[in-house]
């Protein structure tokens, strides 16, 4: 799907072209380093109702997948580009809900020279000054970049965005497209003004499919890189042929395949010719191991394999 073909139906939202030259210079900086550059998708679209909009149509998704993974490929060495949805989980934040934090972190003394001195009891707090310190090492590498969305329109641009970053990068540039992304929307030249009334009685709406855009990531945006998919379903029986169908029809890398009740602790990595299952043992919970570094660990591995095919 071309850049115009997009806008068409999804009207391009303000502050897209300064986004991709954000993408385009991280993606530049790193690839120049020779580091492996991954985009992670994460949490769900938002899809309006309305024009002025009161009502949407959301989904389930928390985005814990995405940030946790997101920590993983940080300290696998690669840069780490984010593309999340808005207050969704965020890498070595999600942890620690406010909840958390107001509670354990209590001021020191006096602030001084514009200096804060916060203090807390380590034991309230159990990981909070490592994840601190690794967000900022990221940070201060530039081997991190967050980039927010709310919308499915806002999604669709920053993910064609962030694939005009990554493409340069050929083999080395990852795909890990998590997002629980809307199947459905309501076109703007149908898309009521005003709030729905009530008044009418129940709502009927007809919404139409969203075009997939894995199909036009594959072909055109990305055509070297490395693409993972994600398959949800909610019955076991079709998660397997669902994911395999899906790299039939747009023939890249690797599906991941989950269950909506298991998905913490049991996935199914499919890739043209294997089925890897990965699941997480109750000690491996206990010692406080996540599913994603399983994935993120196997990935990675077939992510060597697949540069070293390329070169
Ligand atoms: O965001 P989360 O941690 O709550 O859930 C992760 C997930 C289930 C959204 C992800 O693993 C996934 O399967 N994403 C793709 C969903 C789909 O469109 O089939």
């Amino acid at each position: 799907m071309a850049e115009t073909e997009l806008s068409t139906e999804f009207p391009k939202p303000d502050g897209i072209t300064r986004w991709t030259e954000v993408m385009v210079s991280f993606t530049a900086k790193l690839g120049a380093q020779g580091r492996r550059v991954v985009l992670v998708t994460s949490g769900g679209t938002k899809v309006p109702l309305e024009a002025r909009a009161v009502r949407f149509l959301d989904n389930f998704s928390s985005g814990r997948r995405g940030a946790t993974s997101a920590e993983a490929f940080l300290a696998a060495g690669y840069g780490v580009l984010f593309l999340y949805r808005s207050r969704s989980a965020f890498p070595f934040a999600h942890r620690f809900p406010p909840q958390t934090w107001l509670s354990a972190l209590r001021p020191s003394g006096p602030a001084q020279s514009g200096r804060l001195c916060l203090e807390a009891d380590e034991k309230a707090l159990p990981g909070f000054a490592a994840a601190l310190q690794s967000y900022q090492d990221a940070a201060a590498a530039g081997t991190f970049l967050a980039v927010e969305f709310t919308t499915l329109t806002e999604y669709l641009h920053l993910l064609q965005a962030a694939a005009q970053a990554l493409n340069p990068l050929g083999p080395s540039a990852m795909f890990y497209l998590a997002a629980a992304v809307s199947d459905f929307y309501v076109p703007v030249s149908e898309m009521p003004q005003h709030k729905i009334p009530s008044s009418g009685g129940p709502l009927q709406i007809t919404m139409k499919m969203v075009p997939k855009m894995l199909s036009p990531l594959v072909k055109d945006w990305a055509p070297k890189a490395f693409i993972i998919s994600f398959k949800l379903e909610t019955d076991p029986s079709i998660v397997i042929d669902r994911a395999r169908n899906a790299l039939e029809v747009y023939r890249h890398q690797v599906v991941v395949a989950n269950i909506l009740e298991s998905k913490q602790s049991f996935v199914v990595i499919v890739t043209k010719d294997s089925e890897t299952k990965l699941l997480l043992s109750e000690e491996e919970v206990e010692k406080g191991i996540e599913i994603e570094e399983k994935i993120v660990d196997n990935l990675q591995s077939q992510h060597t394999a697949f540069i070293c095919d390329k070169n």
